[in-house]
């Protein structure tokens, strides 16, 4: 099932309230994992679950992989590594898209999610970067006329959002940028429509006709060991990619400095 053609495998990554639970789902229109950040963090585990991708029905299942916020600096040392671990068994079988959510009243490239996204790069390969899709949330239909500023400076091909990231990772594509909201998706024809775009945009970054999903040397080395090995060997791999990335390492990147201490 999971290496079927037809399904999707999605793993979004993103800090904490940016919207990425709701995002999912919204996908499958079912409340499946918990948003909001009202009680302390919400997603302690990588949730994973496959579903049919209802947001709009377009016939295929998705095989969704939330985070906790792979990115957020506010996560417990040990919890980031052993969620890393599970993260990447996870998506060893094959990714669709990454899609890194932002939620367009805070876009801020932060530290934090530069130094994971550098530290992604490292360990699967610059080829990653062309299956990543950037989602913008909260861009909610009473503010969509009020936010076409701000959507014009994100995808302003000289300076915005997208150029700054291309700037960073050196970059010679644009990844497709999709806005949208995840509020009232039910009878929204406005959220339909957001949401066909997301779509659009996962296939866009699918390989080939056969759709074939991204996959690296990392995965594969992964796919070939089983148990505590495997586990040692995922740890080992992020803990000298992130030493071979002068940023993480001046940085002393809470999650990294642990990789590299409690391991
Ligand atoms: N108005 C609005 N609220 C949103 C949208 N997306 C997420 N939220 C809210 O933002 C908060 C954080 O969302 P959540 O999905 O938990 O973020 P996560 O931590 O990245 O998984 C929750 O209260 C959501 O209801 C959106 O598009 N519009
Ligand atoms: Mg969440």
């Amino acid at each position: 099932m999971i290496n079927d053609a037809n399904n999707i495998v999605l793993a979004v990554m993103g800090a904490v309230g940016n919207g990425k639970s709701s995002t999912l789902n919204s996908i499958i229109q079912e409340p499946l994992f918990q948003s909001g950040r009202a009680v302390g963090p919400v997603t302690q585990q990588i949730g994973s679950c496959v579903r049919h991708w209802k947001l709009p029905e377009v016939g295929r299942t998705v095989h969704i992989v939330d985070t906790p916020g792979m990115c957020d600096s506010t996560y417990k040392d040990v919890e980031n590594v052993h969620l890393m671990v599970e993260f990447f068994k996870t998506l060893s079988h094959g990714v669709s898209a990454f899609v890194l959510v932002f939620n367009i009243h805070n876009t801020r490239l932060d530290e934090y999610t530069k130094n994971m996204l550098r530290l992604f790069e490292r360990l699967l390969g610059t080829h990653f970067w062309k299956h990543v899709v950037i989602v913008f949330t909260h861009v909610d239909e009473d503010q969509r006329d009020y936010l076409e500023e701000n959507i014009d400076a994100l995808t302003d091909p000289k300076d915005g959002f997208v150029k700054v990231i291309n700037q960073w990772f050196q970059l010679q594509y644009q990844p497709p940028m999709v806005f949208l909201s995840n509020r009232d998706t039910r009878y929204s024809q406005y959220a339909r429509d957001c949401f066909m775009e997301l779509y659009e945009a996962v296939v866009s970054v699918e390989e080939g006709t056969r759709r074939e999903k991204f996959t690296c040397t990392f995965f594969q080395e992964v796919n070939n060991r089983t148990g505590v090995v495997q586990d040692n060997f995922i740890v080992n791999s992020i803990r000298s990619a992130a030493a071979a990335i002068p940023q993480m390492v001046q940085s002393g990147t809470r999650a990294v400095a642990n990789v590299c201490t409690v391991m």
